[in-house]
């Protein structure tokens, strides 16, 4: 049980499922403090019967705060997790900003929960598109061993935040109109559309967003020698990433026994009866804290390899749902060692 928890960035698409989640789970705190920017310092938010007003950070708004979880831009997280830290909490935190840091546990409970043991006070929550697919390969991985996946995504606009969706209904009203909407927060109109780049240049024509597709997924699994060969796609839909995923495993693998694997697995729910057309898809999963996997096949192409199509929910285990279970993880830890 935790004695204090504060929320930084509760207004924002993140933070609020977060909010809701915190309140869903009966998360173990006796007392929740909202901490944000000037702009949303002051506003009343609604947690459960309680309004709290959200406060300004500032380095000394963690006093006696024992743990932080955030939903924050990169840059306000590089400047405000130290102050935290330095207050004695500990921080689960979901921007970019730390993951890749050797001294920053990288952290899905259901993959790799041993791995917040090695925290020095800031803990990590993967990119939303890396999490899912990290939380389907890790099974396989641990069963028959991953040399190789090949990647593409159909990423939410929530991806981008409340702006995201936005733009998404300003969009397709625009282009109903006959209109086209310029965007302000895509690189191209998304209505009706699909844009090939999330993120900026990184690495050899491969995008920030592609990236850490490649970077986490190893650091998660603790191998760096997988190969990830990603490429990331913004689809006019609000809610839901979607991935289609092709893995090329050490040893053979059978449909029956990925699936096999796939339900043992703790998180992942199996969609998967084509015949009668059922599979995973973004509105079926909208609101939903699973990773669910179908259109489950052999690669014709390969000796050994299986590709699927996988879905969840961006805001939900791509993000919010995450830092909270981290949380749990963290409080359980605390039980065990008082
Ligand atoms: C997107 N995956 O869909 C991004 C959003 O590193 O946490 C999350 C970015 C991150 O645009």
């Amino acid at each position: 049980m935790f004695d204090c928890v504060a929320l930084v960035g509760a207004t924002g698409a993140v933070g609020r499922i977060v909010l809701d989640q915190l309140h869903a789970r009966n998360f173990p705190m006796r007392r929740l403090r909202l901490l944000a920017s000037a702009r949303s310092a002051g506003t009343k938010v609604r947690f459960g019967d309680e309004e709290i007003t959200v406060e300004l950070l500032e380095p000394s708004a963690f006093e006696g705060v024992d743990l932080v979880i955030a939903s924050t831009p990169d840059e306000v997280s590089a400047e405000f997790a130290p102050w935290a830290v330095k207050a004695g909490a500990i921080v689960v935190d979901e921007s970019g900003y730390w993951r890749m840091d050797p001294q920053v546990p990288l952290v899905i409970p259901e993959v790799n929960p041993q791995a917040v043991d090695n925290h020095h006070g800031i803990i990590a929550s993967p990119n939303c598109s890396t999490t899912q697919m990290v939380v389907a390969l890790a099974p396989l991985h641990a069963a028959v061993g991953i040399r190789r996946v090949v990647v593409s995504t159909y990423q939410a606009t929530s991806g981008a935040g409340l702006a995201g969706n936005v733009e998404l209904n300003a969009s397709v009203e625009a282009s109903l109109r006959g209109e086209t909407h310029t965007p302000s927060t895509f690189q191209h109109p998304i209505g009706f559309n699909l844009i090939p780049q999330i993120g900026s240049q990184k690495y050899l024509g491969y995008t920030s967003e592609e990236m850490k597709m490649v970077y986490e997924t190893r650091k998660i699994l603790g191998d760096e020698s997988i190969a990830v060969c990603p490429t990331a796609v913004r689809v006019p839909v609000a809610t839901g990433h979607s991935e289609s995923i092709l893995v090329e495993t050490r040893q053979p693998l059978t449909v029956e026994q990925a699936r096999e694997l796939w339900e043992a697995a703790e998180g992942v729910t199996v969609v998967d009866d084509l015949d009668n057309q059922i599979y995973p898809m973004p509105r079926d999963c909208d609101g939903r804290d699973d990773v669910f996997v179908g259109r489950i096949r052999q690669d014709i192409s390969s000796e050994s390899g299986i590709a699927f199509w996988c879905v969840s929910d961006n805001l939900r285990k791509g993000a919010a749902t995450n830092a909270v279970q981290i949380g749990e993880l963290l409080a359980r830890k605390v039980v065990a060692t008082s």
